[in-house]
């Protein structure tokens, strides 16, 4: 028996721009996703989130299907341009109506909703595209959080500030895969300090208004484990470690940028004029205490000694089967290793994992029957691993399966899916995969079987 705390919040996960669709409707600003989308060859299958899932005409009955499966708790994201089309300043009525009712029928259900602040909807009305390389973006996005706190805060008690900022600052400013599409080390870095200052102005915006809020960030792990047993590998390791992991969370947790990788950007010539980005108290309001910390962990990286800071290594040390459609290798024990480090290495005060899951490509059959036994599998080893955690005393409080519905996966469009809800993307028809159904079990017996 696998069984949980009690008051564990069993929950699934998606995102604004991922879902919603009606990106021109209801006085909606532009984001920077919008204007990436719509640059050919920045989208593998040529698609954009103009429509996706059709989520904001659709909440209703999508909410429906939540509580007919029993999930307890909803990780969303606001749309910053639907609230503030020009990125700050006058308000859009039809933005605060629109999650005003979302949220209203969630509570209705009992389902606990989780607000993300910022999945990657930035307003170009800000900046144009460059918006995080500007300090100013930062207290923008302060009052964002203001306004929603102001206007959502009887009801919604967790927030979620940032989502990845690796990924909205790295995999996007220095990869150039995701919005902006920039590639220069030092704009990324640079726009890294500001999404994390954004973060610690953000956690202060939102404590004022609502004192007992629990407040987090959900950063990503992918931790590293050397590819083989030597000297360069490790080191390979813990370089990857520093880059994606320790350094967001080391300010985070108050201990300032690593020195190590300090060292290593400025021998890289990364930082050409050093930290000059960060300004006097900066790392004080970075590390404004939080509630928990959200952990986003699909996979593990595999470091090899000749592939340094390599993205996307292909894991050809293992078998095809255990490669999701992401080609990201099955490795449970990732998740189980991460608490933990995390837990003994920053002690917060609490852990969610805000995003877990996989993708396949699975398609109902002529009955309309998903058969996705394949992720069914990885949920349940994962959940298993979640649970050993908790077994070492890891203080995790909710699981966030990643998604509910098949989504725009960003630069790869519709080609995945990793929704326990399948999308016909024609009909927009909702298909509840069998993983959905055995969702609903695990979480009416607060955990698993055997
Ligand atoms: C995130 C993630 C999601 C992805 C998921 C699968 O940042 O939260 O990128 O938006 O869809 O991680 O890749």
């Amino acid at each position: 028996m696998y069984t949980f705390p009690e008051n564990f919040q069993w929950g699934v996960s998606t995102s604004a721009y991922q879902i919603e669709g009606a990106v021109n409707e209801d006085g909606r600003g532009e984001s920077i996703w919008d204007r990436f989308a719509h640059i050919p060859g920045k989208v593998s299958d040529g698609s954009t989130g103009d429509v996706a899932c059709d989520h904001y005409h659709r909440y209703a009955e999508d909410i429906d299907l939540m509580a007919e499966l029993g999930i307890k708790a909803y990780r969303f994201s606001i749309s910053w341009p639907r609230i503030l089309p020009n990125g700050r300043g006058e308000v859009n009525q039809a933005g605060i109506d629109y999650y005003n009712d979302l949220i209203n029928k969630l509570l209705e259900k009992g389902i606990t909703p989780f607000p993300t602040l910022y999945h990657w909807e930035l307003p170009v009305a800000l900046h144009g595209m460059e918006g995080w390389t500007q300090r100013d973006t930062a207290y923008a996005f302060a009052e964002f959080a203001a306004v929603c706190s102001a206007a959502f805060g009887d009801r919604v008690k967790h927030w979620i500030t940032h989502n990845e900022p690796w990924c909205a600052s790295m995999l996007s400013h220095q990869l150039g895969m995701h919005a902006p599409g920039i590639r220069d080390w030092t704009k990324a870095l640079t726009a890294a300090h500001h999404i994390l200052l954004s973060h610690g102005l953000a956690v202060q915006a939102i404590r004022k208004n609502i004192p007992d809020a629990e407040i987090g960030a959900a950063p990503n792990f992918e931790p590293a484990y050397p590819a083989t047993d030597t000297h360069a590998a490790r080191e390979a390791a813990r370089i990857w470690d520093g880059y994606y992991i320790r350094w967001f969370n080391d300010p985070l947790f108050g201990r300032g940028y690593p020195a190590d990788m300090v060292h290593f950007y400025k021998e890289e010539g990364y930082l050409p004029y050093g930290l000059n980005f960060v300004l006097d108290g900066d790392m004080e309001t970075i590390a404004e205490p939080c509630d928990f910390v959200g952990i986003n962990l699909y996979t593990r990286h595999y470091a090899k000694e000749d592939e340094l800071l390599d993205v996307f290594p292909f894991p050809d040390h293992v078998p095809l089967e255990e490669l999701t459609a992401m080609n990201w290798e099955i490795y449970p024990q990732a998740l189980q290793d991460t608490l933990c480090r995390i837990w003994f290495e920053y002690r917060p005060k609490k852990i969610y994992i805000t995003e877990n899951g996989c993708s396949y490509l699975d398609h109902p059959d002529e009955s309309g029957r998903v058969d996705d036994q394949r992720r069914v599998s990885y949920l349940e080893k994962h959940i298993k691993a979640a649970h050993n955690a908790i077994a070492c005393g890891v203080p995790l409080a909710g699981y966030f399966q990643w998604s509910f519905l098949d989504n725009f996966e960003w630069g790869l469009g519709y080609t995945q899916r990793f929704g326990i809800v399948y999308v016909d993307y024609e009909t927009q028809q909702r298909y509840p995969k069998d993983s959905a159904f055995w969702y609903r079990d695990v979480i009416g017996r607060n955990g698993l079987a055997e």
